[in-house]
């Protein structure tokens, strides 16, 4: 067996043991219901070595769907499992719109269309485009409407949760809000050291914005009335590419709806105009707060979508992505990309997503190279990704001194990103 076949045989085989038979969670301990990007991410690995498994877990996921076309971060099931917050603390049974299956009422950065093309593109089943291409096109029709905050095509988040929850950049518009007592144990401290993990703090607050998003059904009026809204050039990207995706699909049964290429254009063209010359990199934006760059890997977001012209992606990987000082491997510190620029207060090399590598994170930047042109250099990154994995294991997250394997081990969309970074 090659080692390529061997790395690749070791990744399936996580996502075997993670597999719950319904869908496959995001990890074995620490994660025990559904996830909607893992579900998507664990989708894209699946085209490569089982993609009818594939196509059950996007039905899985959509189980989860609700009236008005929201996708939920979480589903749940009945069985006792050792998570909290759990569906008790959401309550999406009272809501109106929510499905039969307990879910929570936020969504996550919506990579189901990139997936279902994936699947599509490795064994092409229409009749599976044509049951769920439909539930697709609702959820972003839906993120179109419920979270769009001007003309600009761009849509906010209202939940740290539905991107990189700690991330620092959240942090100012995080600190606006009270935080409420937490009436759980947390079920993280029982599988994982404080160190890797968000705060009490910043949980009871992410506890005070679901709180006051349940109360109104999770549907705020818009988003500038939640009291954290946010313009995340991270989810914004991966919507970007989504609606490409989604346009592709309809393509692929025929046609008949053009709504989807113009989303994306349109969201494009809104990402380019965040370019920031100095900093070789794109501003975020929060609702109720500054406009500017910070300092964390989402800045450079738009190559995933292929935004900068060949001159800005050349730059941004130059002076920001590759720096040694900044995302880029260093000597002191050879795993990139940092989920946090290396030289901001905010980095913190074990803490979650403030400052360790991520898989995925990765995946969507050698996927953006690949897009803005940079083959040599999408490579460098791909190979490196990929000695990660070898070297310290399918983790959630990585020290980017040491290699250091975080937060949870055989983790679920590691794997999968390594057997697509694989093909
Ligand atoms: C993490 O989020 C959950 C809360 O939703 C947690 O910390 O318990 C995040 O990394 C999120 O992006 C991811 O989808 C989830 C499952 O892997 O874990």
């Amino acid at each position: 067996m090659t080692a390529v076949q061997s790395l690749a045989a070791r990744a399936a085989e996580v996502l075997r043991r993670n597999d719950t038979g319904l869908f496959v969670k995001p990890g074995p301990r620490v994660y025990p219901f559904q996830w909607n990007w893992d579900s998507a991410l664990v989708a894209i690995g699946l085209a490569r070595v089982d993609p009818e498994r594939g196509r059950a877990e996007v039905r899985s996921l959509l189980r989860g769907q609700w009236a008005d076309g929201m996708v939920p971060h979480m589903v749940f099931h009945a069985e006792s499992v050792d998570y909290s917050p759990g569906p008790e603390v959401w309550g999406s049974s009272e809501c109106r719109g929510a499905p039969g299956v307990a879910t929570s009422g936020i969504t996550q950065p919506p990579v189901l269309a990139t997936a279902v093309r994936a699947l599509h593109e490795a064994d092409p089943d229409r009749e599976f485009l044509e049951e769920v291409v439909p539930a697709v096109d609702a959820w972003h029709r839906w993120l179109q409407r419920d979270r769009r905050f001007d003309d600009s095509g761009l849509v906010a988040i209202v939940h740290p949760w539905e991107s990189a929850d700690n991330a620092p950049r959240f942090d100012a518009a995080l600190a606006r809000v009270d935080p409420r007592e937490l009436t759980f144990t947390r079920s993280d401290r029982r599988h994982l050291h404080e160190a890797e993990r968000p705060t009490d703090l910043e949980y009871g607050r992410y506890m005070a914005i679901v709180d006051h998003l349940r109360d109104r059904g999770y549907r705020p009026a818009s988003p500038s009335e939640a009291p954290f809204a946010y313009v995340d050039l991270a989810f914004n990207s991966i919507l970007a590419v989504a609606e490409d995706d989604l346009a592709w699909l309809f393509g692929a049964i025929g046609g008949g709806e053009d709504g989807a290429a113009a989303r994306a254009a349109r969201l494009r063209a809104a990402l380019a105009e965040r370019w920031d010359e100095t900093e070789a990199a794109y501003r975020e934006r929060d609702l109720h707060g500054a406009d500017g760059t910070t300092e964390t890997v989402a800045d450079l977001f738009p190559v995933y979508a292929g935004v900068p012209n060949d001159r800005q992606a050349r730059k941004l990987f130059a002076e920001a992505l590759w720096s040694p000082a900044r995302f880029g491997p260093s000597e002191d510190s050879p795993w990139a990309v940092t989920t946090v620029s290396k030289s901001s207060a905010a980095y913190d090399p074990r803490r979650y997503w403030r400052g360790p590598v991520w898989i995925n994170i990765n995946w969507f930047l050698v996927r953006g190279l690949q897009r803005c042109g940079l083959a040599a250099e999408a490579e460098e990154l791909r190979r490196l990704t990929l000695r990660l994995v070898e070297t310290s294991g399918f983790a959630e997250y990585y020290h980017p001194e040491t290699g250091e394997p975080l937060g949870s081990r055989d983790f679920s969309w590691s794997a999968a990103l390594a057997l697509d970074l694989l093909s």
